[in-house]
């Protein structure tokens, strides 16, 4: 048996902080215990003194290896669940996807082949349900008794991803039978298309249009509508990637009205701004659906003030990196798109950045506590996809993942610092106070200060149980 113990740090949990040294054995945390208290003796002694002792970062919505717009999102299983690491996270729960014609236990069985012995931390997926029929409404029984417990879908992207209203019903109505979540990608992707046609008709083809044509008013509808159709269908609905204050607006009210709605945003639509599409086609880089928001309308500071309060409740990525130039094998992905904003991949990397850009900018910074950071980043995630207690906290019985986060530290956020497979970072130059030290993934060090100590393959597959905050 290995036995690690992690002495002198502050332990920080969603509910608490305090001064504990933590007993791992293998792959769980079997104590906790007030320095000094105890006589343990371990094979590996790490010195946390001064340093955050917190439960690995959970990132409930990344896209390996998506195929999008004629390529494939740039980082693979083995080196986006590695940059993962880097960045103090320990599980993602990764998208599946079922193609139109395709069953969806094949989406399921694709990935599954696609993540495994490639991934350096533990996984989960939920399903992109592309193509609701009968077959389909089935086997979403088969998938959730493989652990996968929620479904995405889009009212966006029409031709590829997007459901209409009448089979986004019927999927809730199969998910209200044993309480699965439905995810929901809410933008009016068929107003957003006329939008993108009239656009491109009058020569506005710069990246910055996608931004100006997907508009806010259109997550909110699609948000309201999405609300009302879960509420009837007496579904959990979970508003993917919100990025709008009309959108907030809608969740706010259905969570006041206590329905089991919920919400996640990510840090692009908290730390960036439209005005980033703006540099001609060097806009590309943050070209992302929903886009990213108007300062001046205040969408930002409505996001934190929902983070807050709890009308939102967690903190994902939505990872989906394309490349801007020829990289490491990879064609200029992004240039696709090159007078046709329309036909720019989109997505942005975050896997990596999250955990050190949301404890600058919100604890740092002030706008949310410690514990509400890892609330965010890591107990909800667990709690709203049905992981915890195994993941998301530092208790007796969960498994040891665990970060040692350096609040002290600083450093410069670059393209030549990160670990993700694409040629940028969306946050270059950016400096951080409070920096990921070292990373426990089930008891195993794989990231240790400089050196990178996993492996692929360590990472498991993690069977899912329900959301735990549905009432
Ligand atoms: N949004 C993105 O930006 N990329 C992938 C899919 C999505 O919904
Ligand atoms: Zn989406
Ligand atoms: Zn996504």
């Amino acid at each position: 048996m290995a036995r690690t113990i992690i002495t002198g740090g502050t332990v920080v949990t969603a509910a608490d902080q305090m001064s504990a040294d933590v007993l791992i054995e293998d792959e769980k945390i079997v104590a906790l215990a007030a320095p000094g208290s105890h006589e343990w003796s371990a094979d590996q002694t790490i010195d946390a003194t001064g340093k955050y002792v917190i439960p690995g970062g959970i990132d409930v919505h990344t896209h390996m290896e998506l195929p999008f717009g004629g390529t494939f999102a740039s980082d693979t299983f083995e080196t986006g669940t590695r940059a993962a690491a880097w960045g103090g996270t320990t599980t993602i729960v990764d998208f599946a996807v079922q193609t139109k014609g395709q069953g969806l236990m094949e989406g399921f069985e694709a990935w599954q082949e696609k993540a495994s012995g490639q991934c350096a931390i533990d996984y989960g997926f939920h399903l992109i349900v592309g193509d609701v029929n009968e077959q389909t409404l089935k086997e979403m029984e088969t998938a959730f008794a493989e652990g996968v417990t929620s479904f995405k879908m889009f009212m966006a992207y029409p031709g590829v991803f997007y459901s209409d209203d009448g089979q986004i019903f019927r999927a809730m109505q199969k998910a209200a039978e044993n309480g699965s979540t439905i995810m929901m990608h809410a933008e009016n992707g068929i107003a957003i298309d006329v939008l993108v046609e009239q656009a491109l008709q009058r020569g506005e083809t710069d990246p910055i249009h996608h931004g100006i044509v997907r508009k806010s008013i259109l997550e909110g509808e699609a948000t309201h509508r999405a609300i009302k159709l879960a509420e009837l269908a007496e579904s959990p609905l979970y508003i993917v990637h919100l990025s709008a204050l009309e959108a907030l607006e809608e969740v706010t009210i259905a969570r006041d009205q206590g329905l089991n709605v919920f919400a996640e945003t990510c840090p692009q639509y908290l730390l960036l701004g439209l005005d980033d599409l703006g540099n001609q086609f060097e806009g590309a880089k943050y070209v992302c659906s929903p886009p990213l928001r108007d300062w001046d309308a205040g969408h930002q500071e409505e996001l934190w003030r929902g983070l807050r309060g709890n009308d939102l409740q967690v903190i994902s990525t939505d990872h989906c990196p394309f490349c801007m130039d020829e990289f490491d094998g990879l064609i200029a992905q992004k240039r696709l798109g090159e007078g046709d904003f329309s036909k720019i991949p989109n997505g942005m990397p975050g896997v990596e950045p999250r955990m050190e850009l949301i404890h600058q900018a919100g604890v740092v910074e002030g706008k949310i506590s410690l514990s509400r950071w890892v609330e965010l980043c890591s107990t909800a995630p667990a709690k709203m996809f049905g992981l915890y207690p195994d993941k998301g906290t530092i208790a007796v019985g969960s498994d040891a993942d665990v970060v040692i986060f350096d609040p002290n530290a600083s450093k410069v956020i670059s393209v030549d610092n990160q670990h993700m497979r694409v040629d940028y970072s969306a946050y270059e130059d950016w400096e951080v106070t409070g920096i990921v030290d070292t990373v426990l993934s089930r008891g195993r060090v794989v990231v240790d200060g400089d050196e990178y100590r996993g492996e692929a393959g360590h990472g498991r597959y993690l069977k899912r149980g329900l959301n735990q905050y549905v009432m």
